[in-house]
């Protein structure tokens, strides 16, 4: 029976994933090649250091620390910039119901972001009350992949990891909500996220009472 729904943030709740693209993709135009979306697929929801490292691999480029460290400073001013821009009603619809829903169910809200801007992005969108339990990427050591923040998540949510849903729009949070013993809604196609236990296209489109099923 599951006690908690465990949201990631990036392209869950909100389209920050195209923001990161828009920044990501600027990079890579700056250091002579395309990001295309299919590339971008492999950079979220894994951290910020890791997806200039992935970066760096589809360039087929190397820098140095130093050098890595002052675009990844770059890269995080452009993102910054977007969501400083962002309005209240960029958040995905049907969400708010979605949680009113979890709530009269007597289930617990989790969000597990990997990102160091969720609390800017929380305030943007002025949700931050809703959730019982924020992990972001500023109390992990080990990225997704790694089932890390998800089991930090459960922890303090009080509740065990079989009685959690996780709903996840990358392909490392499916794989790491997987390893964390936890059933995932996978945000987006199939073909990406076929690994999760469902697929829906957005997270709005979530039919609540599958939840009970699982
Ligand atoms: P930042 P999520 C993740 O957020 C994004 O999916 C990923 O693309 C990004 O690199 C990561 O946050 C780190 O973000 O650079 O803001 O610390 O999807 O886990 O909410
Ligand atoms: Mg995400």
């Amino acid at each position: 029976m599951i006690q908690a729904c465990i949201f990631d943030l990036d392209g869950v709740i909100v389209d920050t994933a195209h923001y990161h693209f828009l920044a990501w993709r600027r990079l890579a135009a700056e250091l002579g090649f395309e990001l295309t979306p299919e590339a971008n697929e492999r950079l979220k929801g894994v951290s910020r250091m890791r997806s200039l490292e992935i970066i760096l691999e589809i360039g087929g480029l190397q820098r140095s620390r130093e050098e890595m460290d002052a675009m990844a400073t770059r890269k995080n001013a452009w993102f910054v910039e977007y969501i400083e821009a962002m309005q209240a009603h960029e958040i995905f619809p049907g969400i708010t119901d979605l949680f009113a829903k979890i709530r009269q169910a007597g289930m617990k809200i989790g969000l597990a972001s990997s990102s160091k801007n969720a609390d800017t992005v929380l305030r943007k969108l002025g949700i931050a009350h809703h959730f019982d339990a924020i992990v972001d990427g500023t109390m992990i050591i080990h990225t997704k992949p790694d089932p890390e923040i998800f089991l930090l998540s459960a922890s303090k949510l009080g509740v065990v990891p079989a009685q959690c849903v996780v709903f996840e729009d990358a392909q490392a949070g499916v794989e790491a909500a997987k390893r964390a013993g936890m059933r995932c809604v996978g945000i987006g196609k199939k073909e990406q996220l076929g690994a999760a236990d469902i697929v829906v296209a957005q997270t709005g489109a979530f039919d609540f009472s599958a939840l009970l099923k699982f």
